[in-house]
């Protein structure tokens, strides 16, 4: 039976992004075997990101969930990968991805590839594989993301991680399903360090997390960043703070 991959894209004012973005998974759809769908978490958006999404009419269906008001893209992320996994199979796959078009949506072939081929639950599109890249990236933007990576890699190590922060993952809906059985959400906060958070929270279950090689196109993104940088790096801390308390109390 054809898998089910659902796209799961939190979106913040993506009105212009969202309407490049959608026909390009049109155009991937014959070269891939799952059928792709799109959940599209509009984040309480003040421009027309919903209607864009709800007057979609090519040939990959997109659904949307809508917050009356911003609650910050780790709720939304978090919601949207909820509402995925409750509407999948346990053998479907739900990928994440940035809505800002700066996420070429090709790679989920080779990311699907990976998946199968080394029997993984997550891979994640890697910045800092091998054969990865950023182009139009700031030097204040690459020192941000190279900066968590860092110190995400000192606080858990996870094996063949290299890119803690990159919203560009696929995972098994079937681990996601697993993580909801013992808890009622992923726990996720509200800020960016929800990425990096979200990989803590999986690896609560045994699970097999691999890399694919991924090239970010900046420049490609068509609205200026709406991202509070500062905001950022202190709830990446504190997070991360947190995280070394709960290790030491329970070693
Ligand atoms: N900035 C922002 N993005 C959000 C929010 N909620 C959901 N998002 C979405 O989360 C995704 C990632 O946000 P981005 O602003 O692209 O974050 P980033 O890639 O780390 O940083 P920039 O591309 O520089 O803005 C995008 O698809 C946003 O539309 C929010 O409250 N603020
Ligand atoms: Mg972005």
């Amino acid at each position: 039976m054809t898998r089910q991959l659902t796209i799961v894209l939190p979106s913040y004012n993506e009105e212009v992004a969202l309407s490049r973005l959608f026909p390009q998974f049109d155009s991937i759809r014959k070269e891939i075997k799952e059928s792709l769908s799109i959940l599209v978490v509009d984040d309480g958006s003040s421009d027309r990101t919903s209607r864009v999404a709800a007057e979609w009419d090519g040939s990959t269906p997109v659904r949307a969930i809508v917050f009356p008001e911003n609650r910050g893209y780790g709720m939304a992320l978090e919601e949207g990968v909820i509402a995925a996994a409750r509407n999948s199979s346990e053998s479907d796959l739900i990928a994440t991805m940035d809505a800002d078009d700066t996420h070429d949506p090709r790679y989920l072939i080779s990311m699907v590839d990976h998946l199968d081929q080394a029997e993984l639950d997550v891979v994640i599109a890697s910045r800092y594989a091998p054969g990865g890249k950023e182009e139009g990236v700031s030097w204040d933007r690459k020192l941000l993301s190279h900066g968590a990576s860092w110190f995400y890699k000192r606080v858990f190590d996870l094996p063949n991680v290299s890119d803690y922060s990159c919203g560009y993952r696929l995972f098994r809906a079937s681990l996601i399903q697993k993580s909801l059985e013992t808890r009622k959400d992923l726990g996720l906060d509200s800020g960016f360090q929800a990425s990096g958070e979200l990989l803590l929270r999986l690896r609560e279950q045994t699970v097999a997390i691999g890399e694919a090689p991924f090239e970010l196109h900046y420049e490609r993104k068509p609205t200026a960043s709406k991202m509070q940088k500062m905001k950022t790096v202190f709830g990446t801390l504190a997070f991360l703070n947190e995280v070394r308390k709960t290790v030491r109390r329970l070693s």
